[in-house]
């Protein structure tokens, strides 16, 4: 339909026409201004919250408490999901979804506002509500860590105030309607008193209602300037603040008392696009339930061992370094790692044996689960019958010849050759807890995960890639098995519906790391599938039914297609 004849329909209210859309006109340009009054509200309550979170922790700070909130309250396939669909960005994804989120509601509270001011202010505190109750959640906050979303919502509800006052002021300075549409226009009463300059005296310096609009311009700009410097001054002086990257450096990781010989020669072919046998610390996976990494100065970390032991000690950083030091290669894997996927990577660890740590406590009898405790709360289980069967149970303070990273569990972490990391691996550790299954669910188990979290023996193609166009002849086909504590026996390639056939292994670094392989195969035109599974020691194959990550993790043989010409 027409919308000018629509429009001139004299069925709508017999309404001059200019008349309605001067109404429109002016509605548009109120949910507008609406909408800038709670951007900007937004904009100052995310800047004192961050602004207070300098005193109270960054995991404080209200954006990140509510992300770590919606972390926590994610049920497990929709995390699954989440990691399959956006890998390694799925924080960053939730981030944005949160401020989104939070864009809506304060374009929304604006608009209210600029209506029924307590009504845009309720809504302000209503977020400030969910924000404290996000921030209090997590087991390692106090009560200050409500703090940011309290006085962020308080001063939002002031610059509200403010920005809605200073616009009714300017609607209400003079005849308006002399700038046509003009948001101004169609305002409620002044719900506030106006601020600044009266009517009568802004009238008077400036005639009409540009006085009141540049009373309204300043508040706005001084609003959205004061935020951004307060928000970006918060952000630098708490990254200085909380960054623990200068006590990294200046750890001096010992000798290690048990050195690990180097790799045997031939663990790598050098094929190009097989996986290094060492990962990069840099390029190594990164899985965990955390926004804001914990930045733990050694010089204040302390391990409690504690529990079902005959006295609990506890360990400053110093205490540990003095300890024996085993060294020793390991590869971890996440339970969330698809069939052929990245979440696995093998280094060179330095760590001292939980086992000793344990037995230096002194272990009642009774217990069957070893829990991790790390600084933010995560709690990681183990049965305590594997942690003490003589594998190389660690608790590790470096990584490839260096300080463990921050992101990978500085100052210490669990490594317990066997298992998925949310089994094993936590990071960030300062406790572990003697205990049992029956007494104490870990973090990941109350979400579903296997109590339980054996690693599965799996296989990946590293190379050709998935559809790579290749020419007939002769093609290496190369990549990566792992089963750790368990090893490596065989791997076994098989070409579309042909026989399984023997790859060739390299050589083994010990049951605890991946084992690369070969296949040469001589390729001939057409479209192929290749597939490839391993054995663990026992001769086992891994299993070739298809599973999900979630509960136990993934399981079937990788299988890809080529195009050879
Ligand atoms: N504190 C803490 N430790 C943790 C996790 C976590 O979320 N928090 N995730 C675990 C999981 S699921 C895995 S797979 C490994 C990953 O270790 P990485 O990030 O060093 O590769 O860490 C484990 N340790
Ligand atoms: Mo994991």
């Amino acid at each position: 339909m027409n919308p000018s004849r629509a429009t001139a329909s004299p069925r709508q209210h017999g309404q001059p026409r200019h008349q309605r859309q001067h109404r429109l006109r002016a509605r548009t340009a109120r949910v507008g201004l609406g909408a800038l009054i709670g951007a900007l509200t937004a904009g100052v309550a995310l800047a004192a919250g961050e602004a207070i979170a300098i005193f109270t922790g960054p995991a404080s700070a209200p954006v990140f408490a509510v992300g770590e909130a919606a972390v926590n309250l994610t049920p497990a396939p929709l995390k699954e999901w989440a990691i399959a669909h956006f890998g390694e960005h799925d924080k960053q994804l939730l981030i944005a979804g949160i401020l989104v989120l939070l864009a809506v509601i304060a374009l929304l509270a604006g608009i209210l506002a600029l209506r029924r001011y307590p009504l845009g202010a309720a809504l302000v505190g209503l977020f400030g509500a969910i924000g404290v109750a996000a921030a209090v959640s997590p087991p390692d906050s106090t009560w200050t860590w409500a703090l940011p979303s309290v006085v962020g919502a308080l001063v939002a509800m002031a610059a509200l105030r403010l920005l809605v006052g200073t616009s009714h002021a300017a609607a209400t300075t003079g005849a308006v309607s002399a700038i046509d549409g003009s948001p101004w226009e169609l305002s409620a009463p002044p719900a506030v008193e106006p601020h600044g300059l009266s009517p009568e005296t802004a009238g008077a310096a400036l005639p009409g209602p540009a006085a009141g609009r540049r009373d309204f311009l300043l508040a706005a700009g001084g609003v959205a300037a004061g935020s951004a410097a307060v928000g970006f001054g918060a952000n630098l002086i708490s990254d200085r603040r909380y960054d623990v990257a200068a006590e990294r450096a200046a750890v001096r990781i010992p000798r290690p008392t048990y050195p690990a010989p180097p790799a045997p020669a031939g663990v790598h072919p050098d094929i190009p696009g097989l996986s290094p046998f060492y990962t990069d610390n840099d390029v190594f996976y990164r899985v965990d339930t955390d926004l804001v990494l914990p930045e733990i100065d050694p010089n204040r970390w302390t391990l409690r061992i504690d529990g079902m032991v005959e006295h609990p000690i506890e360990l400053s950083f110093a205490d540990l370094l003095k300890r024996p030091l085993h060294e020793h290669d390991m590869t971890i894997s996440c339970v969330s790692d698809p069939v052929g996927g990245p979440y696995v990577g093998n280094a060179r660890w330095i760590g001292v044996s939980v086992p000793d740590l344990l037995h230096a406590a002194g272990l009642q009898s009774g217990a069957d689960q070893l829990i991790a405790r790390s600084a933010e709360g995560m709690t990681i289980g183990t049965p305590l019958e594997s942690v003490l069967d003589g594998r190389n149970a660690l608790l590790a303070v470096a990584m490839n010849g260096q300080a463990l990273p921050i992101a990978h569990g500085f100052p210490a972490r669990m490594l317990i050759p066997g298992f998925y990391g949310y089994a094993s691996a936590c990071k960030w550790v300062t406790e572990l807890t003697v205990t049992t299954f029956a007494a104490q669910q870990a973090y990941w188990v109350r979400r579903g995960y296997a109590e339980i979290g054996t690693m599965k023996t799996q296989s990946r193609i590293d190379v050709p890639k998935p559809f790579a166009h290749l020419n007939a002849g002769n093609v290496t086909v190369a990549g990566v098995a792992w089963a750790t504590d368990r090893g490596i026996a065989d791997v076994e390639v098989q070409i579309d519906d042909g026989p399984w056939r023997q790859a060739r292994l390299a050589a083994s670094d010990g049951p605890d790391t991946w084992r690369q392989w070969t296949y040469e195969w001589q390729a001939t035109t057409g479209t192929h599938a290749i597939q490839v599974r391993a054995a663990d020691d026992s001769g086992t194959y891994q299993s070739a039914t298809r599973a999900e990550p979630y509960p136990s993790g993934a399981s079937g043989y990788e299988s890809l297609v080529v195009i050879v010409a």
